[in-house]
């Protein structure tokens, strides 16, 4: 309960399925592990599928299910709007929510254009005005590793950035049998491997070494160009369930499969990422490693409570990357868990996430990232697609040749 110090805050989540369970646990544990200056209360849930949202009410210990999310902006018991639906929804319900004094939590990437979220940047100035606050839920933020490694760049400890590079690996689309999900529809979801994980690596890229990116050549593909329809989607995978039968119908996949590009940011550092879900045996597979002038840091999310650090002032016999594990009372989050060495998990970041939002709504100040941070990988995405469909940046290598000139 909260105590006469701390406010409670109502919370409506808008969504219930993969992320409406991660946020939910996170709300539930917020004051479970941290002091947090401020209690959640989970007021109710809103989706479209009433069973669906009432099953996660059940799970999670929501105390009312609504099946319009309009319904939440009239609720006087609800005073934080948290958008946890496909990327389609997020412009029309985050501004409505802060037009209507409640604060915004939004999943990422912010929405599916640069215009729609600058709408929704120039909603959350207004409303912030008025003291309403909004974050965009770029989780892999609060991993203890990542902020350990911004930490460190942050104290000059490798120097000025020269190199980073990034990719975000998954495999659930490998199988062309899966279905064609709102994940591979562009009116749903904007786009593909590049907004819902590509926007992930531009985003640590940024915040690790807090620079922006400035410029990008890229290519994307689509591997399987149609799937079949009417598959079952699932709250605990990816890809759903295929109808199975052979009369299924095959729909086009309107998004990319894959996305490469290489970038430089604003200190001259220059950067390759990739974005897959056709990585075979890849599953979630996040690599960001940034080179120094002083030294060095590479985070694998498959061995997500290390960071390896190379220390280029250390004396050659000591030359190496140390294996540091990030669990310690020093390092960002650890303290409110477990003792050095009891590592944690995806859904702790999502945990980090609700304390952090309720610390800055509690305290009155403008919780990172804001949606300005959302618009900036927006317009990243935008650059990326924008190089894609140019082509602009290639050069095919059966046109290089003494006799065409180019050597
Ligand atoms: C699907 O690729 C997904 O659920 C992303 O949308 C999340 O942001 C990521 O954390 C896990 O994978």
């Amino acid at each position: 309960m909260s105590t006469p110090s701390t406010p409670t805050f109502g919370i409506g989540m808008v969504g219930y399925a993969f992320m409406g369970r991660a946020h939910s646990q996170a709300w539930r544990n917020a004051r479970s592990f941290f002091d947090a200056p401020a209690t959640p209360h989970l007021a109710a849930v809103a989706g479209r599928n009433e069973a669906a949202a009432a099953e996660t009410a059940r799970r999670f210990g929501w105390e009312s299910v609504e099946t319009d999310w309009r319904r939440l902006l009239d609720r006087d018991d609800i005073d934080v709007i948290d958008i946890c639906t496909p990327g389609d929804t997020h412009a029309e319900i985050a501004t409505a929510a802060l037009q209507a004094g409640k604060h915004v939590l939004c999943e990422k990437p912010l929405a599916n254009s640069v215009a729609e979220a600058e709408l929704m940047v120039e909603a959350a100035n207004t409303a912030q005005a008025q003291g309403i606050q909004s974050m965009v839920g770029f989780t892999y933020r609060r991993v203890p590793a990542i902020a350990y490694a911004r930490n460190l760049v942050a104290e000059g400890r490798l120097g000025r950035i020269l190199h980073v590079r990034g990719h975000y690996l998954q495999d659930w689309l490998t199988d062309p049998t899966s279905p064609l999900t709102w994940r591979l529809q562009k009116e749903r979801a904007g786009s593909g491997a590049l907004g819902d994980i590509g926007a992930h690596i531009v985003d640590l890229a940024q915040f690790v070494t807090g620079e922006q990116l400035v410029g990008v050549a890229a290519r994307t593909e689509t591997f399987v160009r149609e799937r079949p329809l009417g598959g079952t989607p699932s709250v605990t995978s990816l890809g759903g369930t295929a109808a199975g039968d052979s009369a299924t119908q095959l729909g086009p996949v309107t998004v990319d499969d894959a996305a490469i590009f290489v970038s430089q940011l604003t200190g001259g550092a220059l950067a390759v990422f990739e974005a897959t879900r056709f990585a075979t045996g890849r599953k979630n597979a996040i690599r960001l490693e940034v080179n120094g002038t002083r030294g060095s840091v590479a985070f694998d999310f498959e061995d997500m409570n290390v960071l390896h650090v190379y220390d280029a002032d250390a004396p050659t016999r000591d030359a190496g990357f140390t294996r540091v594990l990030v669990t310690e009372e020093t390092h960002p989050y650890v303290a409110a868990w477990w003792p050095p060495g009891h590592v944690l998990g995806y859904e702790h970041s999502f945990t980090h996430q609700a304390v952090d939002f309720l610390t800055a709504l509690a305290e009155g100040t403008a919780p990172r990232p804001g949606f300005a941070d959302g618009l900036q990988v927006q317009r990243v995405l935008s650059a990326v697609e924008d190089s894609a469909g140019r082509s602009g940046s290639w050069s095919s290598i059966a046109d290089v040749s003494a006799q065409a000139g180019v050597r």
